[in-house]
């Protein structure tokens, strides 16, 4: 028995994109879905009372942070890593490889892994495929990630090629390594960059170990948007169609459309969260930056068309104030509500797909938020 499975309800006559659920040992949900990022095992100011009110279906976790503090062992002892932050619906946690990489300046990589530093103490620390398999067996997340290597952008042809051969052989220590594939499922990670030879060997490679969901790695890294919803246009079709697509580290609400549209069924970033803590929210006409003096006398809501908690409850001159402050309960407002709005985004995109219209659900968001693309 495989422990994540996939059903395909349809495909968007206009668009292409995917109406579907994943199911998991904790529950299903609906896709194309975004998964807010609760990188510590909580995602940032948010109760889980708060995430259910606002329908969050899935949220993502990371192996790296977890490992460090306050280590595996404790929250396996805990009871896994539901229990422990008392949220009982579907989890994903990333290998780790990405987080070494962007976390840890001095790092060597090897066949057998990852030799770096503890971006906290310094402390000299190895990960592995198998490390990486233990350590999310212990945290029983229902979605584990391969361990992986996310070269930057730009990465040399012959450098993006090695490391997506290392990258394949790594899955498959992944894959060997993993103790429980009846209750966790492994996803593979798609690299090559921006070359598309690459991508595909990737995707073919990682494809003959017939896992239950394949990720797309390796974008949004800094390159220019066109190249990702062309990477994405070239990299879907090779992905099996009965399995779910997750782009990872993607959640702008135009990259969501944009991804939607391009096959893709999952998303997670940690934008709507962090941008919400510097005082930025998401909107129906674009971002507002609510700490700006403007809007020190508006009495009006973050966004008149929102219908969350806090737009029905709190004004901007309020919201202001507090993240002027540095009050806790300011982040705690504009998180709820950049949260609400992205699941509320893609709970629309669901519904167009249905309907046969992405298309023209794209055309018009993308007119209201402010994007002039093609
Ligand atoms: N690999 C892993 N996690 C990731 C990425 C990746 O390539 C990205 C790239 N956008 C975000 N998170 N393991
Ligand atoms: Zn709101």
């Amino acid at each position: 028995m495989t422990a994540i499975t996939y059903e395909l309800i349809k495909t968007c006559k206009q668009t292409g994109a995917r109406l579907g659920k994943v199911h998991t040992p904790h529950g299903s949900f609906d896709t194309p879905m975004f998964m807010p990022v609760g990188t510590l095992a909580t995602v940032k100011t948010m109760s889980p009372e708060e995430l259910k009110e606002i329908d969050a279906k899935i949220i993502l976790s990371n192996t790296y942070h977890l490992w460090l503090r306050p280590g595996s062992d404790i929250i396996k002892d805990a009871g896994g890593l539901h229990k422990f932050m008392n949220w009982d619906r579907p989890i994903l946690t990333d290998s780790g490889g990405f987080q070494v990489f962007s976390l840890s300046k001095i790092r060597d990589i090897k066949e057998e892994g990852v030799h770096f530093r503890n971006h906290i103490s310094g402390e000299k620390l190895f990960l592995s495929p198998e490390k990486a398999m233990q350590i999310q067996n212990d945290l029983g997340s229902d979605i584990m990630m391969a361990f992986d290597e996310c070269p930057p952008y730009p990465a040399s042809y012959d450098y993006m090629k090695a490391s997506v051969e290392r990258t394949s052989r790594w899955a498959e220590r992944c894959l060997s390594a993993h103790q429980s594939p009846g209750n966790q499922g492994l996803f593979g990670i798609i690299q090559g960059g921006e070359y598309e030879d690459l991508r595909k060997q990737s995707a073919q490679d990682l494809a003959s170990l017939d896992l239950p969901g394949y990720a797309i790695g390796g974008l949004s890294v800094g390159e220019p948007k066109n190249i990702m919803n062309r990477m994405l246009e070239y990299t879907t079709p090779l992905m099996p169609a009965n399995k779910p697509r997750y782009l990872m580290g993607v959640g702008s609400p135009d990259s969501l459309i944009d991804g939607s549209i391009r096959g893709i069924d999952m998303f997670d970033c940690v934008l709507p969260t962090r941008i919400a803590r510097n005082g930025t929210c998401m909107t129906s006409t674009g971002r507002l930056v609510v700490r700006n003096a403007k809007y020190a006398r508006d009495f009006s809501p973050i966004d008149e068309n929102c219908g969350c908690h806090v737009c029905k409850n709190y004004t901007r001159a309020y919201i202001r104030h507090l993240i002027k402050c540095n009050e806790t309960f300011g982040f705690r407002l504009t998180t709820y509500h950049n949260l609400h709005f992205l699941l509320k985004l893609m709970e629309q995109v669901r519904e167009a797909i249905s309907e046969d219209r992405l298309g023209d659900f794209k055309e018009a968001f993308f007119e209201k938020y402010g994007f002039n693309q093609p």
